[in-house]
């Protein structure tokens, strides 16, 4: 564990405290039950004792109190992750100081069930839900699923490090391949997560190696610890499993999930578990994908094995994440008929309605990889019967690795709000949120690791805090959540509010100026994936291809002459994506072989496009540490020379960018760049 640290070097720290009217106390209105309950009253008793209130009742205290104009029956039906909330004495919304007579203030929460009590409170020490004085107003999360994935390893992996595509220092959870023993931030942790609703988590790595395996049996011991702490703040623990399990752990001669040996071996370890830990969340699961083992080994699907899992839990009441991000990573670089980007919809979309009501299939937003701009994903809108996550990646694995600054809410929006059709057809988080009977949501792979500002750097911890409040309602605006962001972590300072707006409002478009063009994504440096390297992955297994020549490049994705995945999409999307003259510039490469001289809709050539916006995002990302500068002495002295450090970095690997990519199209296609600035 690196230099032990606290939530105050994050959202939930001194600033965020400020949102609490000073005027206002915590006021204890008698005993909670449950885990919940002690968290909130430990939460009641931080708040000074001061005139004024803040009320924290749960719906039964609330019916049994004088409050019996409160929306009982309203907020019953909203469920017990909604509260109410409502503001009396000073005209205020949330008791800012500066308005009225704050010395009256009251604020009054009633929760719809305990998590709802504590959403309400981290809402109002956060400022997020604006409470208008006199008026109850009913606050309720978007999504039923709010889920976090880790990535973590027991063990350090020779390659992928202890948190695979984790930038942010070792784990959380494990050290030397076992649980820490203290586990103080997991609960400081487990506090910043509840605070913007997330309410499940995945405590190890997709990719189950051996070590990690056992945390579903020897080491089971660890995951019940986990378990306690994440419980107080309303958050279910989940695992990541091998699908080999049977034969790894269980000594089995297979793993077939037709096999009733192996059926029986689930509902076995399935019990061992849910008697260990009785509110345990369930699996995750990634199979037959990059390696891992799967149900296609025994001629099944995937049906076949998450309905496997999805039995041995339903008894105790969890669930199954069965991840669709199966494609072959073995494939010929010269077969051109095969693409990575229809794997997904090839093989999932034919068993919507076979999955059982406990699983839910894990779908990641884009058809390819968590690339800094892909199209979105057609197997979203083409299982209307199954229960679905949209899964997004905290994690900057592929946009800047948290050396860059990039907040990735408007990325995020663009795909929630993405409409699936015509009209008034749902869009991409209507689909995933599901129904009552059939709910889903979002998961997310986290940015968090062991690091003293939690996310390596610091400006990242924006992203996870705008993955929560996503979540929790995907309309919500990206600039909005950046200033909610900004204020609960720094304060309102304008200074400070105005320069981080400036570094951060736009920074994926920019990263994007200066990473790969149009939509053809990759071009990174294998294995680790940062920084540029435009042929790294052309003659690889990978799928991952752009096929630039001296004539033109993108993938040509059309039903008339290339793969056909642009067909997978209901109108008007299929036709709009299959003709050049229709396809958004910024998908152009992505669903179309082109000349370099193809014009795009902005009126340049693609050639040129390539030239300016690589030279112009650098030019850009030079304007940012003379801005950052101007914080030196408004933000916390460590946090201010991170920041520095990395921004220096960002200039470097931009200007890498720059060079590789502006030197690699002249030589590719022989045209000059019409600006006459340098090429190599
Ligand atoms: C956990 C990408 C990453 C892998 C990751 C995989 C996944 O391919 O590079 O590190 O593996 O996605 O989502 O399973």
């Amino acid at each position: 564990m690196k230099t032990p640290s606290s939530t105050d070097l994050a959202w939930l720290g001194e600033h965020a405290a400020a949102h609490l009217p000073a005027q206002v106390r915590l006021r204890a209105d008698g005993p909670l039950t449950g885990t919940i309950g002690s968290e909130i009253d430990r939460l009641r008793s931080l708040a000074p004792g001061v005139p004024g209130s803040l009320t924290l009742l749960d719906l039964p205290q609330a019916r049994a109190s004088t409050l019996d104009d409160a929306p009982f029956e309203e907020l019953a039906a909203a469920g017990e992750e909604a509260y109410a909330l409502r503001s009396r004495g000073d005209g205020s919304d949330r008791g800012d100081d500066s308005a009225g007579d704050a010395s009256s203030a009251r604020l009054e929460v009633i929760g719809g069930g305990a998590r709802g009590l504590l959403y309400g409170f981290y809402a109002v020490v956060l400022g997020l839900a604006p409470a208008p004085s006199g008026a109850w107003t009913i606050h309720s999360p978007g999504n039923s699923i709010r889920m976090l994935d880790h990535w973590d390893n027991m063990i350090v992996h020779p390659a992928m490090g202890q948190v695979e595509r984790g930038y942010a220092g070792g784990s959380l959870f494990y050290e030397d391949g076992e649980l820490r023993e203290d586990l103080t931030r997991v609960e400081h942790y487990s506090r910043l997560l509840a605070s913007v609703g997330i309410n499940r988590v995945a405590i190890n790595n997709v990719n189950v190696h051996a070590r990690e395996a056992t945390l579903l049996t020897e080491r089971l011991g660890s995951v019940v610890r986990l378990a306690e702490i994440f419980r107080a703040q309303g958050i279910a623990v989940f695992l990541s499993v091998s699908f080999a399990s049977p034969i790894t752990l269980g000594g089995l001669a297979t793993s077939d999930p037709l096999d009733e040996g192996v059926q029986a071996w689930w509902r076995r370890v399935a019990d061992a578990v849910y008697a260990a830990i009785p509110d345990f969340g369930g699996f995750v699961v990634k199979a037959d994908s990059e390696g891992q083992p799967g149900p296609f080994a025994y001629g099944r699907d995937h049906a076949d094995g998450a309905n496997l899992l999805a039995r041995a839990l339903a008894p105790h009441g969890g669930e199954v994440f069965w991840r669709a991000f199966v494609y072959d990573h073995r494939q010929d670089w010269r077969d051109r008929s095969t693409d990575r980007a229809r794997a997904a919809y090839d093989h999932f979309a034919p068993l919507d309605r076979r999955f059982d009501d406990n699983v839910i299939v894990q779908v990641k937003h884009g058809p390819l990889d968590f690339q800094t701009r892909e199209a979105v994903s057609p197997v979203i809108g083409a299982m209307p019967t199954t229960r679905l996550a949209v899964e997004l990646q905290v994690t900057q694995e592929y946009t800047g690795q948290q050396k860059h600054v990039c907040y990735l809410a408007p990325w995020w929006s663009e795909n929630l709000r993405f409409p699936s059709g015509e009209d008034d057809a749902p869009t991409m988080a209507q689909i995933a949120a599901g129904s009552a009977e059939r709910p889903g949501g979002m998961v997310a792979v986290s940015n968090v690791g062991d690091d003293e500002f939690w996310t390596g750097h610091p400006l990242a911890q924006s992203n996870l805090f705008a993955l929560g409040r996503l979540a929790w309602d995907w309309t919500a605006d990206a600039d909005s959540i950046l200033d909610e962001w900004i204020s609960a972590t720094f304060g309102v300072d304008q200074a400070v509010r105005s320069t981080l707006r400036e570094l951060l409002a736009e920074s994926w478009l920019l990263y994007e100026s200066y990473t790969a063009p149009l939509g053809v994504g990759f071009m990174v440096r294998p294995g680790h994936h940062y920084g540029p390297d435009v042929d790294g992955y052309e003659y690889t297994p990978w799928g991952t291809y752009h096929f630039a020549d001296r004539d033109g490049i993108g993938v040509d994705r059309t039903v008339a002459t290339g793969t056909g995945y642009a067909g997978l999409y209901p109108e008007p999307w299929a036709s709009v994506y299959e003709s050049v003259d229709t396809c958004p510039d910024e998908l152009l490469l992505f669903f179309h072989h082109v000349p370099y001289t193809q014009r795009l809709h902005s009126g340049k050539t693609v050639i040129q496009h390539i030239y300016d916006s690589r030279a112009d995002g650098y030019e850009r990302v030079l304007q940012l540490r003379p801005r950052w500068q101007q914080l030196a002495g408004l933000v916390p002295g460590p946090l201010h020379e991170r920041v520095t450090t990395l921004l220096i970095e960002q200039e470097r690997s931009a200007g890498e960018w720059r060079d590789q990519l502006r030197t690699y199209f002249h030589r590719a296609s022989g045209i000059a760049d019409e600006t006459g600035r340098p090429i190599y």
